[in-house]
């Protein structure tokens, strides 16, 4: 007994060792030189110049990355086992310098080297694993995966002093990793009429939604307990309103929530992904989105963020949907762990921009709070990529309380980044040097670019909004029916010579009434004098409805910062091939929205870099040579090893476990009964539930799954409305599996 007491007490002791010891290693480790490495976008000539300024030897471009500077100082020792940061700040703090850090000897531990620095900066359990906040990599040639928060957090802005609320079904305030950042201000029960907004518990925690939402804006930053939020010392507020009957009222009171005391309001719902609703604010929502914009945070405008919706395997788009589609909205999109359009993804022309979330079931998922003081790891869908972006919007807001709603958006369409998203269709390059996409609008949201463009030194602000309405007064009816094409011509001098001349655009509606026998078949697309083609309306194959679009705002932020003045070209077609399809366009209106003036930080053109091989400030920059091949795929989560194990060859599937497989995994999915399945769970093989999921994924071709589908969909949003904006299938296989031994 004494024995084993002694031994316990000895490894501890050698483990304190250990750790103490390779604490001082790491701290003897580096020895510092004399070398400066700078981000200058200026260019080398500046470089030049400015390293003769500051008495360095300029050395050159580092690798091939564009402005990256390596200076050598004339005056600093060689080596040093200190850091010289005055020297650092010096360099830093010139205007013309984005980013510049002392070189240290890293060679001893190169591999480690990325991971050892990030590892321990918070105490909370999950912070090594949100992946999407930090630069995880094993090694630099990997896709980054980071929103380039660190470089934000290390200047101090945290999100103190900004308020944001979460409209959802309740939040679990007590809620050890959020009670300390609750604003009882911030919130409210709409479903019960009270002022708290504590989420109704059941069995099968259907209302975890809202507190997984706030928990990744707000969790707690060094507590012990789950991760860390984005904004970790912002305040934060839960409106409970989606747990009953939603009313155009209900949501209204939401959205117009204390708007003098909320800054920042974020959604993940609604209307039905369904595939074939075609839906917007009702009235009350609408004035309540105005209200906000135009008296909110005392007139600079409330801040609304909205996930873009996970309709894309029903073949949904969010051009169909009011509230993304909204000129008030900052509608944020997903993008995997791969950098991929993640399959639940919804395209259209509003979509703003986009933040990580989950993707395949081997892509790892998104850390939060969970109900009944828990955390999970499994938070999904355009619902978590909202949350993350409302939490950098609060930086930017910490940073510099009076920029307008719009400001943010200029700043989001200015900052957020092609490169990381680089591999996948449709990105096109818009009249103003703009790179955007239907699925990722400008793309991923880069937390460091957005605050620092946000700084009230040198923000400007952008000018007043102005509105031209293009119409045709001799516009008669013109019909349209399968394989035809309405084709047309808008010219337009953009209001020249009054008031509201438009000359930068932002926003652009063509508001439209069509009417038509089969809705679905529709399809929009939308010309600019500068040539950017912009879709305003894709097919949806189960949109079968005759009710055609009715003063419906297809709204596009394609032509972003273009001159509008030239001829316009809509054209409106169906190549369904279905022969009985007919209908006409009755009327049509083109709404130019933006500045008579060129915005301040748009006069000159955007300059794209590459993202991946620029890691977080806290690192440096790795050579480019410096990318040794890793001997295992250390990127892939601990799930793929599983999967790869367990993908069966097709043929030794039992026929039989697989259909099972897909009806359990949709049941599961779809059905808020508690009705319990009565197939004999053991049975099913655990791949063949991967299978099931993968084939739902990539069952175009497969009629019968597709029907089965089809079937469960229709079921599951007959019975009451679904507005989260989870991804429900991947969610439900991870529950089976997990039950499963
Ligand atoms: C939070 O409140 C609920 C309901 O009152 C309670 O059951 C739970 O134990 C509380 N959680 C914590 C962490 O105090
Ligand atoms: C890494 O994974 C990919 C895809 O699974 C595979 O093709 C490749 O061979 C792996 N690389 C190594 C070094 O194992
Ligand atoms: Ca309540
Ligand atoms: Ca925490
Ligand atoms: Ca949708
Ligand atoms: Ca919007």
């Amino acid at each position: 007994m004494e024995g084993g007491h002694w031994q316990h007490l000895c490894i501890a002791s050698v483990a304190l060792l250990c750790l103490l010891c390779r604490g001082l290693e790491a701290a003897l480790d580096k020895h510092f030189v004399n070398e400066w490495a700078a981000e200058i976008p200026g260019g080398p000539e500046e470089a030049q110049l400015l390293a003769e300024e500051l008495g360095y030897d300029y050395m050159g471009q580092i690798g091939s990355l564009e402005n990256h500077y390596l200076f050598r100082h004339r005056a600093h020792p060689r080596r040093s086992r200190r850091s010289a940061p005055h020297i650092t700040k010096r360099l830093a703090d010139d205007g013309r310098v984005s980013w510049a850090e002392q070189q240290y000897n890293k060679e001893r531990n190169k591999r480690s080297a990325i991971k050892e620095d990030t590892k321990n900066l918070f105490k909370d359990p999950l912070w090594n694993r949100q992946w999407y906040l930090q630069d995880t990599r094993s090694n630099p040639s990997l896709p980054k995966l980071d929103l380039h928060l660190l470089p934000v957090w290390k200047r101090g802005i945290t999100g103190k002093g900004v308020v944001i609320t979460v409209l959802d079904d309740g939040l679990e305030w007590n809620h050890t990793d959020i009670y300390a950042n609750y604003d009882p201000e911030a919130s409210y029960d709409f479903n019960d009429n009270d002022n708290d907004p504590f989420p109704r518990y059941d069995i099968t925690n259907e209302n975890r939604h809202g507190t997984r939402c706030v928990g990744e804006i707000a969790m707690i930053a060094n507590n012990n307990k789950c991760g860390v939020g984005v904004a970790y010392n912002a305040k934060v507020g839960g409106i409970r309103m989606l747990d009953g009957i939603v009313t155009d009222a209900k949501e209204a009171s939401s959205i117009g929530f204390n708007p003098q005391h909320v800054h920042i309001y974020s959604a993940s719902w609604g209307p039905n992904d369904d595939g074939k609703t075609v839906e917007g604010p009702g009235r009350l929502a609408q004035k309540a989105f105005e209200y906000g914009i135009k008296q909110g945070r005392n007139g600079k405008g409330s801040i609304f963020v909205w996930a873009s919706g996970n309709g894309g395997r029903q073949g949904d788009n969010c051009d169909c949907d009011g509230y993304t589609d909204s000129i008030y909205t900052i509608s944020i999109s997903s993008a995997s762990q791969q950098g991929l359009s993640p399959w639940y993804a919804e395209k259209c022309s509003s979509t703003l921009a986009t933040a990580y979330s989950s993707g395949d079931y081997t892509d790892q998922r998104i850390i939060s709070a969970d109900l009944h003081n828990e955390c999970t790891e499994t938070h999904t869908g355009t619902s978590a990529s909202a949350p993350l972006a409302a939490g950098i919007f609060a930086l930017a807001l910490e940073f510099n309380p009076d920029l307008t709603w719009r400001d943010m958006q200029h700043l989001v369409v200015w900052t957020s980044e092609y490169d990381p998203l680089s591999n996948n269709p449709g990105w096109k390059k818009n009249g103003a040097g703009l790179m955007v996409n239907s699925r990722f609008g400008f793309g991923l949201l880069n937390a460091k670019a957005l605050v620092d463009l946000a700084d009230p030194k040198t923000w400007k602000g952008v000018a007043e909004k102005k509105e031209c309405i293009v119409e045709d007064n001799e516009f008669s009816p013109r019909f349209l029916r399968s394989d035809g094409e309405v084709t047309i011509q808008i010219p337009t001098k953009a209001c020249e010579g009054q008031d509201n001349h438009i000359k930068s655009l932002e926003h652009l509606q063509l508001e439209a009434t069509i009417e038509y026998t089969r809705r679905g078949d529709l399809h929009i697309t939308l010309t600019s004098p500068l040539g950017t083609n912009t879709v305003l309306l894709t097919e949806r194959e189960r949109d079968k409805s005759p009710n055609g679009f009715k003063s419906w705002d297809f709204m596009s932020v394609h032509t972003w910062g273009e001159d509008p003045a030239g001829t316009w070209t809509v054209k409106i077609s169906d190549v369904s091939g279905r022969k009985n399809n007919e209908g006409r366009i009755v009327s049509w209106k083109l709404i130019l929205r933006g500045t008579s003036t060129q915005p301040e930080h748009m006069k000159y053109p955007r300059v794209y870099t590459s993202y991946n091989v620029v890691q977080n400030d806290r690192r440096g920059v790795e050579k480019m040579g410096d990318t040794e091949k890793e001997p295992i795929n250390e990127s892939v989560t601990t799930d793929r090893s599983e999967v790869t194990e367990n993908t069966p060859d097709s043929q030794e599937l039992d026929e039989r476990a697989k259909s099972l497989a897909i009806a359990h995994l949709l049941k599961n999915a779809f059905d808020r009964g508690e009705a319990s399945f009565p197939l004999e769970e053991k049975d099913i093989p655990k791949h063949s539930y991967l299978y099931a999921l993968a084939t739902i994924k990539q069952a175009e071709g497969r009629e019968k799954e597709n029907n089965l589908y089809n079937e469960y969909i229709d079921r599951f949003y007959h019975t009451r409305p679904y507005k989260h904006r989870d991804d429900r299938l991947l969610q439900a296989l991870l529950n089976i599996l997990k039950k499963k031994p």
